[in-house]
């Protein structure tokens, strides 16, 4: 079985970073890797063009004419890794928070069947962040915590950013309004995935800090994740506004039309 998996990074001003990213990750066998790049202008954009030919296609590069937050670019990568085919579809940032080598791990998960979502995180055991300050620490346990609590996730690590999805699933989140940017997008994410019945399966990672360029996160992306899962829990437990079906029924429904179409 020809396994297709893609990676899809996006970036903004990521030019000291990127280079070194593409090149660990394009010694990961059956890898291809699409990078969202919000026209920046330090000049990354340029740099993965280049690799297009360097990596015989196998790195790509969708860009966007400025800067326009982390969801949405992502949202846009995930509609061309689905119009592509690809089996897993797994996102990543590029700033070498995530350590390339790590990513197999997740994508032999999905393959595996151990989850629909493998979720690199740091909070499991064998899971690290070991140049956080503790204040830092504090305030991502303590959302994911609250996460947690407030959604009923039975996840440990919602905010992380190293994931892996079957691209079947995937299908199905994006049929769902996606609303959040930062942090709350992979929150939100997590959610709609464990409301859809997919199984979550956490593989520990190794999370450093960022070395080389500026973090894009301020702390307006934190008040947006807390106030976006109040206001989910508060729809959802509380007033029971939104119905969710479950993927894997959806999907045997619509395999079973194919099958008596053909
Ligand atoms: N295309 C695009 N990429 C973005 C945008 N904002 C952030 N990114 C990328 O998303 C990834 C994560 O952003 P970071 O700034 O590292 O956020 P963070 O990891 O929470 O913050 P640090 O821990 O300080 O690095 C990086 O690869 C960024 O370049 C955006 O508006 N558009
Ligand atoms: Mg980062």
């Amino acid at each position: 079985m020809n396994m297709r998996n893609c990676v899809i990074i996006p970036t903004y001003n990521e030019a000291e970073n990127i280079n070194v990213v593409l090149e660990a990750l394009l010694k990961i066998k059956d890898l291809d890797i699409l990078v969202v790049d919000d026209n920046s202008p330090d000049g990354t954009g340029k740099m993965v063009e280049e690799w297009k030919t360097k990596s015989d296609g196998r790195v790509n590069i969708l860009s966007r004419t400025e800067k326009n937050g982390l969801g949405g670019a992502y949202l846009y990568g995930f509609a061309h890794c689905l119009n592509e085919q690809y089996e897993v579809i797994c996102e990543m940032d590029a700033d070498l928070s995530h350590d390339p080598e790590s990513l197999p791990a997740l994508i032999e998960a999905v393959h595996k069947g151990k989850g629909d979502l493998a979720i690199g995180s740091r909070y499991i055991e064998g899971g690290q962040v070991p140049d956080w300050p503790i204040w830092r620490r504090f305030l991502s346990v303590g959302g994911n915590l609250y996460a947690r609590i407030i959604l009923g996730l039975k996840v440990n690590d919602a905010t992380a950013g190293f994931r892996a999805y079957n691209s079947e699933l995937l299908r199905r989140i994006v049929q769902n309004p996606i609303k959040a940017d930062g942090y709350g997008f992979q929150i939100e994410m997590t959610y709609i995935t464990h409301n859809l019945g997919g199984k979550i399966v956490e593989v520990p990672i190794c999370f450093r800090d960022r070395v080389r360029g500026n973090s894009k996160m301020g702390m307006s992306i934190v008040v947006e994740a807390i106030s976006l899962v109040t206001w989910w829990g508060i729809r959802d437990r509380v007033f029971r506004r939104r119905k969710y079906g479950k993927w894997q029924e959806n999907q045997q429904m619509v395999d079973t039309n194919n099958g008596r179409k053909s």
